[in-house]
């Protein structure tokens, strides 16, 4: 007897052997964008095969947070892939390590160190602030005439990044900055065009261009970092943790780092260590550079931001952590810039570790689930004019601050964001500290930041160029 039919299958899209449904998959579009418009034709909840693999797309909130939340547990594990097994010794990190005891102990680590660099502590502050006055120094420096901003944000958010992780911080032009910012950059190109969505496990049989130079960047990395952890290996002490290093070494001996059999391993230290940096890097400069192009394009949302600041922290003083919860609308303005412009757009793959089910749909163990942030931050049912930037939106009708619950920029749930307090601290400092100094313009005759993106292992802006202007008091840069 054949058994019995599944009580409700989910919509799929047709596939073939090998292929799976990749014929039916437009390849202009990238993955938030197709689908987005998948989900108009088969209804926000779909299944289809990305080659051999049976993937769920999620692109409404209720079921986001079903995923997500309610089975948190269930869909908590990451599928293995050819270049990010590369990138973290087969797992060896927070992010794309499968669900382990072992991981939930290394995560509940980072976490801590995490804590201790973010919130309540003053060092992170003064790290900011000081690469913050070399920024607006660089900025300024330009006279007036139009540049790309990318270079200088991403060089002071990787200083940034160093001192945190190693205590390096580093001159302008300094080489190991550079050989940093190469590296970074080669691996950035070549982990994943167009998203994380990994589909053919046996690319790595193919002499591929890409791949070896992602080997190169990531020898180049892990020379560096092998150095650093030496260095930090002899120089241990009892007293506080110096960085992220001495953090995550202190765990590696502290007596909750688990049983014999579950311990975190130098390749732990090493991975994370390489990890915090690379997420820490990538996410928040480019968080900073779509938030500067909208600005371009909302001159009047600029002005204020600007007068939120002249009106509650003036130009006498640097911008501090205390002042957060006095600048409610730049606030809103970082939210609206990472609902628009979601830097994960897909979040990172998600498996069921367990037969589980997703809307009264049953699903298999070992499914692929994506969930498309990108449909829910777009979501007309639940926002007005979804591809308006208004930073409004994140008010209530007496101008306090609200959260609506179609926004997750940093995910939810047992795999959300590590690093979102030092996320969000880093992005008020550098916008305060930026938008209180200098005005951002759009250079004469050159055209405003194209707002399409374009999709890399973040959703990134196309190269677009600003011109700035010191404000009364700042013509320096710094005080
Ligand atoms: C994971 C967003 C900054 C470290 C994630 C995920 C998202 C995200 C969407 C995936 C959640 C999922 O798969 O369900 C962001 C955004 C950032 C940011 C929008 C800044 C604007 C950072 C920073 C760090 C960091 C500064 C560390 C220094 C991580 C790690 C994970 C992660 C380690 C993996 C967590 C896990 O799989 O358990 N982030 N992130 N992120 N993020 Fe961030
Ligand atoms: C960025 C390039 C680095 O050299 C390596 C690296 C590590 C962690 C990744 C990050 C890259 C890209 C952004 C990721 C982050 C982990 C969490 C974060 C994927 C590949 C997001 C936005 O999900």
């Amino acid at each position: 007897s054949s058994p019995p039919p599944p009580r409700c299958s989910l919509p799929s899209l047709p596939r073939l052997p090998v292929l799976g449904s990749l014929p039916w998959l437009s390849r202009r579009l990238p993955p938030h964008l197709l689908f987005s418009q998948l989900a108009h034709r088969y209804g926000s909840v779909f299944s289809l095969y990305l080659g051999p693999h049976f993937t769920v797309v999620i692109n409404d909130h209720q079921h986001a947070k079903e995923v997500l939340l309610q089975r948190g547990r269930d869909f908590a594990g990451r599928p293995s892939m050819v270049t990010t097994d590369l990138l973290t010794r087969g797992g060896q990190d927070i992010a794309f390590s499968d669900y382990s005891p072992l991981w939930k102990l290394h995560r509940r680590l980072v976490h801590n160190s995490f804590t201790l660099f973010g919130e309540g502590s003053g060092r992170l502050q003064d790290i900011v602030l000081s690469s913050v006055d070399s920024l607006c120094a660089e900025l300024l420096s330009g006279g007036g005439r139009g540049f790309d901003p990318s270079p200088a944000i991403t060089r002071a958010i990787t200083n940034v990044v160093c001192t945190l992780v190693f205590s390096a911080t580093y001159r302008h032009g300094d080489a190991e900055l550079q050989e940093v910012l190469r590296y970074n950059d080669g691996i950035v190109q070549t982990i994943a065009r167009g998203g994380l969505v990994d589909i053919y496990p046996w690319m790595k049989v193919f002499p591929n261009k890409s791949l070896s130079k992602l080997k190169d960047c990531i020898s180049v990395r892990d020379r560096l970092l092998t150095r650093k952890l030496d260095e930090h290996k002899a120089t241990l002490s009892d007293g506080d943790p110096r960085d992220l290093l001495d953090a995550l070494l202190k765990g590696q001996t502290s007596r909750s780092s688990g049983s014999e059999d579950e311990h975190i391993t130098d390749d732990h230290v090493l991975m994370t260590a390489a990890e915090a940096f690379g997420a820490g890097v990538e996410t928040t400069s480019t968080t900073l550079l779509w938030i500067l192009a909208y600005l371009l394009h909302h001159p009047e949302v600029q002005r204020r931001v600007q007068k939120e600041l002249d009106e509650n922290v003036g130009a006498e003083r640097a911008v501090n952590v205390t002042d957060r919860g006095r600048l409610p609308y730049l606030d809103c303005v970082i939210n609206e810039g990472m609902r628009i412009r979601p830097v994960s757009p897909v979040l990172i793959p998600h498996t069921a570790m367990t037969h589980s089910s997703i809307g009264g749909h049953s699903v298999p163990c070992g499914t692929r689930v994506l969930v498309n942030m990108w449909s829910i931050h777009h979501d007309p049912q639940h926002w007005d004019k979804p591809d308006l930037f208004n930073p409004d939106r994140f008010l209530d009708d007496q101008g306090r601050r609200v959260t609506p619950t179609c926004f997750l920029p940093f995910g939810a749930g047992p795999r959300v964001c590590v690093g979102e307090s030092l996320a969000r601290l880093e992005l008020f400092l550098f916008l305060a500290s930026l938008l209180q100094r200098m005005s951002f313009s759009q250079p004469d005759g050159v055209s405003p930041p194209n707002l399409q993106g374009r999709l890399g292992v973040v959703l990134q802006p196309l190269p677009y160029q600003v011109a700035v202007a010191p404000r009364p008091g700042w013509e320096g840069g710094a005080k």
